[in-house]
């Protein structure tokens, strides 16, 4: 068993090796966005969209089970999009990922945001070569999944924690989540937003335009 997973893992980070090389040579700036089903990824990433277009230019890879659903939900922004089926499949890997971006061929200079299978713990696990993993956690989901699925919340160099709209209607302590956030991984950076209302999205712009410089620097 351990075997097996030594030599998945060290396969898939051969791959992830050759994908952050071509985003480096061509300056793309990558992001593996990761949560549970239904916290927001797609709904975070269309209003993203709309709000950078024409400030830097972006592409999507979406990933499912099943479904051309969200990468739909992309294309109706005018962002380039491409879906990965996953089948079986409870995550991405860095040699379907590959594929993807040769033919989706994001631009130079891009950003590129790979939506994951919907899960908090396999896609913990595979590294897709992008720059940084950004976990999302809504509020409906409770304060206590960081340290329920820690290696979620530590693989994460950012915490989008979305939904705060429905702050009002819920007990959830945000200062006790993020203290959870921070015991599994002390450096993580958290920002509070609301991908219906609009409220904290442009901490999310500034975090991403500041991460990509860095990249490049
Ligand atoms: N109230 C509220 N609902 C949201 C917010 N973001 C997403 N949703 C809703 O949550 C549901 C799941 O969103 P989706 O983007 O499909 O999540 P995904 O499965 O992570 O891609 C949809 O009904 C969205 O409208 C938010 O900030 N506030
Ligand atoms: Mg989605």
């Amino acid at each position: 068993m351990v075997k097996i997973e030594q030599d998945i893992l060290g396969k898939n980070d051969q791959y992830a090796a050759a994908n952050r090389q071509r985003f480096a040579e061509q300056a793309i700036f990558t992001l593996n966005l990761v949560s549970s089903p239904g916290s927001g990824k797609t709904t975070v990433l269309t209003r993203t969209l709309q709000d950078l277009n024409g400030e830097i230019p972006l592409a999507v890879i979406e990933g499912d089970q099943q479904t051309s659903r969200d990468a739909e939900r992309i294309r109706a922004t005018g962002a380039p999009a491409i879906q990965i089926n996953t089948g079986k499949g409870c995550h991405l890997d860095a040699h379907m990922v590959g594929h993807a971006v040769a033919s989706l061929a994001p631009e130079t200079g891009s950003v590129l945001f790979i939506e994951n299978v919907g899960n908090l713990v396999c896609p913990a696990a595979f590294d897709l070569g992008e720059a940084h993993k950004v976990a999302i956690l809504s509020v409906t989901e409770g304060e206590d999944k960081p340290i329920k699925y820690p290696d979620m919340f530590h693989a994460a160099n950012l915490l989008l924690l979305n939904k705060i709209d429905l702050l009002p209607y819920l007990q959830f302590d945000v200062e006790r989540c993020i203290d959870f956030a921070r015991r599994v991984n002390p450096q993580i950076e958290v920002l509070q937003i609301s991908a219906s209302s609009g409220e904290g999205m442009q901490q999310w712009y500034q975090w991403i335009r500041s991460a990509r410089e860095q990249c490049h620097a």
